[in-house]
């Protein structure tokens, strides 16, 4: 009797069906990156934020529900992951200003967590992407959408918490070595004297206007900044406020720095 030996044949695909093979690839990778360039383009993708559309998760992870942006809204809105770790030191706070609220990063997640929020932002287009992007994750009720500069109406608001993230001048604000709070726009972050005819006058800055609110003040600003600076504005407090700084990581990549200062470390 003979034993019978497993074998096992490994058919090599002949020359026509390896072309033919090669040829289906090209064709789907075609199509993929066809349906990647309709897709670019009916999200406002220009080649500035093409970067940022493949973050795109990253920056809503509600994304393909329906999420809109605009350019700066693009290269601005703080990652998910980020604004809702800020927002959860806030847990159950009454009432958020986010004085900048783009198309609604930082406004969404405080809305989660916190009773109510009050969104400035300057741009009313982008308010009413933030207004639709807020539907999406089902918070549109707990905020109140105001289109104004926040310099303007801050005079009249009233909140526990104000948290700010002002424009940094665009992707390029990297170029700089050493961000200092004299570069956030529309106004100097940190506070500043001017001498006009030899009188000092004291002009108010972005955190001056914010105190003027409430001690419990949060800035979102960018990894090159300079943090001996951020710190300073907790002295030149009087009485000096607690201050913490905290490096925020998407995948291990440092995406921005937030300082927290007052009485935010506790739950309000
Ligand atoms: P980035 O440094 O432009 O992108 O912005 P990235 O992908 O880290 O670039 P890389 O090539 O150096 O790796 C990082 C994050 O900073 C963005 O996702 C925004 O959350 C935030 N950010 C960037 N800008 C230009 C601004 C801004 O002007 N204002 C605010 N508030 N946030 C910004
Ligand atoms: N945190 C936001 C992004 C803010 S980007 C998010 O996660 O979506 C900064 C925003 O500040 C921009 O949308 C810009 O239009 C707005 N802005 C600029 N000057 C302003 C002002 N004086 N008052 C209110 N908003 C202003």
């Amino acid at each position: 009797m003979v034993a019978a030996r497993a074998s096992s044949v490994v058919l090599q695909p002949t020359r026509k069906q390896r072309k033919l093979l090669k040829r289906k690839a090209k064709v789907r990778e075609k199509r993929k990156s066809m349906k990647e360039k309709k897709l670019k383009e009916k999200s406002n993708v220009t080649p500035l934020v093409t970067k940022y559309w493949f973050q795109r998760y990253d920056l809503f992870s509600k994304y393909d529900v329906g999420i809109k942006l605009d350019e700066e809204g693009w290269f601005s809105v703080t990652p998910e992951e980020i604004a809702s770790s800020q927002a959860r030191r806030f847990a159950g706070a009454g009432v958020v200003i986010d004085a900048f609220s783009g198309v609604g990063g930082n406004a969404i997640q405080f809305a989660k967590v916190c009773h109510h929020v009050v969104a400035v932002e300057i741009d009313p287009k982008k308010v009413a992407l933030a207004s639709h992007n807020a539907k999406i994750y089902g918070v549109q009720d707990k905020i109140d959408f105001v289109v104004g500069d926040f310099f303007q109406v801050a005079p009249f608001l009233k909140g526990d918490v104000v948290f700010l993230s002002p424009p940094w001048g665009g992707p390029s604000y990297k170029a700089k070595e050493n961000f200092t709070l004299d570069l956030l726009k529309p106004k100097d972050g940190y506070a500043m004297m001017i001498v006009v005819f030899d009188q000092f006058l004291h002009v108010h800055s972005l955190f001056q206007v914010a105190q003027a609110i409430t001690p419990n003040i949060v800035m979102f600003l960018p990894r090159n900044v300079d943090v001996l600076q951020a710190s300073e504005l907790s002295w030149l407090s009087s009485p000096p406020l607690d201050i913490e700084v905290e490096e925020n990581l998407v995948h291990g990549r440092l995406k921005g720095i937030t300082v927290y200062f007052g009485d935010s470390k506790l739950c309000l």
